[in-house]
């Protein structure tokens, strides 16, 4: 089949909830993927970052197939020989003593917000059922219905109330706004540490710093959504690494398993993860030993291949070169590591056109909030292949 006919099934019997490049990829192997007529694409989404490691990487594929062939689930009513091996995995390279286990990432956020819920009636004694989360605006943290009902973009949340109450939301990066908001009953903060579907917005330096000084000093838990910045995306193993500072509970998932499998956790230390009792919390595949084998071969290759330092160096070589293109069209580069988003003037008509050219060059990026285009290639990229790109990029940037 081609293009058009995949095309056209896609439209007639599946949901339209996304509006995607029409591009149909067929096969992916590093930092490349090729459509079904054989055009090769370089990947510069990483599928929102869960490609830190790169398409079908070797060594977490063949962690998946060996252990896909021994057994299938076991579900957490039982235990199994590879789940405690990434727990303990995760505590060496975090630092965190413990780790719940979810699937997607919105799970682990409503994972960490129910523990913190919790952390506030037992711990703190905040009155049940009156705690309060601050949460910041254009914030990203899922789709699901409590999660959208602190977003503040209508697209997320318009025809889906009623909202779960309960979260107050700020400007991101005002910590004066922050030391306001907090009452007795204020449980936690939840942040992304960047904004990365805002528009990869980085907040000023100090922020997260002051986040954590707030949070000591009011008694409150300080979250941080490290789903699409964490493990090695900005230059850091997590994007708080870039202000030392240490969250009370981190939220990961996306790259934990480099792509190939649903695996998103909640860290912490004991005194906050040893509140959740038997029964309390859970889910059919969380913690299921495919994805632990999977993330724990993910996790190995991320240190192995030194990803970490690789994303740093070629995220500065690449947020430098895309800054020197002087493009008429460009009113902001920013970002960290290989997070990067090149913001566009409202007269430029937006970034989706400027990402249809670059898919029509071999380039696949993808816009964010109407004037952002996202780079974010996996963290395997090297110079070279940044050098290929380049001239493709300055000609869509100069000459649209
Ligand atoms: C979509 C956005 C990115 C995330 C952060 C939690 C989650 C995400 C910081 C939830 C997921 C994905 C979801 C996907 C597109 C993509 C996205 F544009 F939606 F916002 F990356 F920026 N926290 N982000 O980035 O994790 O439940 O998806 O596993 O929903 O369209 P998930």
């Amino acid at each position: 089949m081609k293009t058009q006919e995949y095309i056209q099934l896609e439209e007639t019997y599946g949901a339209h909830n996304y509006h995607p490049l029409d591009v149909v990829i067929t096969r992916g192997e590093g930092v490349w993927v090729y459509d079904v007529e054989g055009n090769r694409y370089l990947d510069c989404l990483s599928a929102y970052s869960a490609l830190n490691q790169g398409h079908v990487h070797p060594k977490i594929l063949q962690a998946m197939i060996e252990q896909a062939k021994k057994v299938t689930l076991t579900s957490r009513a039982f235990r199994n020989d590879q789940l405690p091996l990434l727990y303990r995995e995760l505590s060496e390279l975090s630092g965190y003593e413990m780790a719940l286990p979810m699937n997607s990432g919105a799970e682990a956020v409503e994972t960490a917000l129910k523990l913190a819920r919790k952390w506030a009636y037992r711990v703190k004694g905040v009155p049940r059922h009156q705690a309060e989360i601050i949460t910041f605006e254009n914030n990203f943290h899922g789709r699901t219905i409590s999660v959208i009902s602190f977003s503040s973009e209508p697209l997320y949340r318009e025809d889906f109330g009623p909202f779960t109450p309960g979260f107050v939301s700020l400007p991101y990066g005002d910590l004066t706004a922050v030391e306001q908001a907090i009452t007795p009953n204020t449980a936690a903060i939840c942040v992304e540490p960047i904004q990365g579907e805002a528009g990869v917005i980085v907040p000023p330096e100090g922020f997260l710093r002051g986040l954590r000084r707030l949070a000591d000093e009011r008694n409150v838990l300080l979250i941080a959504d490290e789903i699409q910045t964490g493990l090695g995306r900005t230059g850091k193993l997590f994007a708080c690494d870039h202000e030392g500072v240490r969250p009370d509970m981190m939220v990961i998932g996306k790259a934990l398993s480099g792509g190939f499998y649903p695996v998103s956790a909640v860290l912490a230390d004991e005194e906050i993860m040893g509140l959740f009792q038997p029964g309390e919390h859970g889910s059919t595949f969380g913690g299921n030993p495919l994805g632990a084998a999977v993330a724990r071969a993910a996790l190995r290759v991320l240190r192995d291949e030194d990803l970490i330092a690789n994303a740093a160096r070629m995220g500065e070589y690449l947020l430098e070169q895309l800054a020197e293109i002087p493009s008429p069209h460009v009113k902001e580069v920013r970002g960290k590591g290989l997070l990067i988003g090149v913001e566009l003037k409202p007269e430029a008509g937006g970034a989706r056109r400027f990402c249809e050219a670059l898919k029509d060059r071999g380039i696949l990026a993808k816009e964010t909030h109407q004037h952002v285009i996202r780079f974010a290639p996996p963290l395997i990229i090297d110079q070279g292949t940044i050098d290929w790109a380049l001239p493709k990029i300055r000609e869509v940037l100069l000459t649209l």
